[in-house]
């Protein structure tokens, strides 16, 4: 007789490599969900959102906040972390317990060990907003990857090469799921499509994406 599950493997969530260097690890955190949503909450509440100014006199259509030891900021001077929250003159908050340990949970089985991100961007989606097509250049190691989780609404994803100009592939990226982005990929230019309408059974109408990284 076939076996119908043959293909369906239990020992480890799906995991499927993007380009070289990318992996994206589907529905990686159904357990710890409750705790990574929860902490997220505790975090809004210290640090809202808020829509940051680029240097080129632009409002984001996505909001921003941070926590851990830096948070990235832009304004009129230009990009940078920074220890002090703007807009309220204080630390961000600190990186919850359950964060941390996503982030590196999603990097050891990308095949990248001890990663300890010293900041988690996130970013907040309503319908409408997108992300324009950027590399993220401003952290002082390259060598360590990026992690970035995403929670409701899903996006569509755009991922292009190492010159602006370069073919761009479209993933949908879901809640729950998790992208590793570290060697060759770390350095690719890449966006967010305008955010569809929806609602989301946990996240109600918006998609929000949390990025780890290590600046220093
Ligand atoms: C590929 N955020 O915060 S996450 C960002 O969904 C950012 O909010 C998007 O791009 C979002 O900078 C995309 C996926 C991501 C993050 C960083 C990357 C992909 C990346 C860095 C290098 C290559
Ligand atoms: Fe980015």
């Amino acid at each position: 007789m076939t076996d119908l599950f043959a293909d369906i493997r239990d020992d480890q969530p799906a995991c499927e490599e993007l380009a070289e260097g990318a992996v994206l690890l589907r529905n990686f955190f159904a357990a710890e969900q409750p705790d990574v949503i929860a902490a997220l909450r505790t975090i809004v509440k210290a640090a809202p959102f808020r829509h940051l100014v680029t240097p080129g006199g632009h409002t984001m259509s996505v909001a921003m906040t941070n926590c851990g030891r830096v948070g990235w900021v832009s304004d009129s001077s230009g990009y940078r972390y920074d220890p002090v929250d703007p807009d309220s003159g204080k630390p961000w908050p600190e990186m919850p317990a359950p964060f941390r340990d996503l982030a590196a949970r999603a990097a050891v089985q990308a095949g990248f060990d001890a990663f300890m991100p010293d900041a988690c961007l996130i970013n907040r989606y309503k319908p409408g907003a997108k992300l324009s097509l950027h590399q993220d250049k401003d952290e002082l190691d390259l060598r360590a990857p990026i992690v970035s989780v995403s929670l409701g609404l899903p996006a569509t994803f755009l991922f292009g090469g190492l010159t602006r100009s370069a073919p761009q592939k479209r993933y949908r990226l879901t809640h729950g799921d998790v992208v590793v982005w570290g060697g060759p990929a770390r350095l690719a230019y890449h966006g967010v499509a305008p955010l569809p309408d929806g609602e989301h059974p946990v996240m109600g109408g918006q998609r929000i994406n949390l990025t780890f990284r290590k600046t220093q």
